[in-house]
């Protein structure tokens, strides 16, 4: 199954997630443990952690490390956590949903209030989202295969 990417939590998005961790993977692939250190400087997570690539199962632990206080976003998955210098911070799900999901940056996360929640991800690769200072800044994508 695909999400949308959407910044909407919705209770149905829950459920099924819920129903899918219960009833677990079915496939002839065993889940694998996925561990993630990103080390989020300047705005960016590097090269080499800006396309993380998973399998459909794949318990994901993603280990955040930030120079600017913020909020982490898992676009399609919703997922979200404070990110901020001096500690880390972790996400951990299971990647049931296959497709590409960018994970960004909120910076000033007091802004970040749900319905006024506005993405437009068209400006990121112009880079134009640094010159705001309460930016959504795509760090990056998580990829999740099928099994
Ligand atoms: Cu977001």
């Amino acid at each position: 199954m695909t999400l949308k990417p959407t910044c909407n939590t919705s209770l149905a998005g829950i459920l099924v997630l819920l129903t899918l961790l219960v009833i677990g993977c079915s496939g002839n692939r065993e889940p694998v443990a996925r561990n993630f250190n990103l080390s989020i400087v300047n705005r960016t997570v590097g090269a080499e952690h800006n396309k993380l690539r998973v399998t459909q199962d794949d318990q994901v632990t993603l280990h955040i490390t930030t120079d600017e206080d913020g909020t982490l976003h898992i676009h399609g998955y919703d997922l979200e956590s404070i990110i901020k210098t001096g500690q880390t911070s972790e996400i951990q799900f299971k990647a049931n949903a296959t497709g590409k999901f960018a994970f960004e940056m909120h910076v000033d996360s007091e802004d970040h209030k749900q319905g006024e929640h506005q993405h437009n991800h068209d400006t990121a690769d112009k880079g134009v989202s640094h010159e705001f200072e309460n930016a959504d800044i795509i760090l990056g994508f998580l990829e999740v295969l099928p099994k």
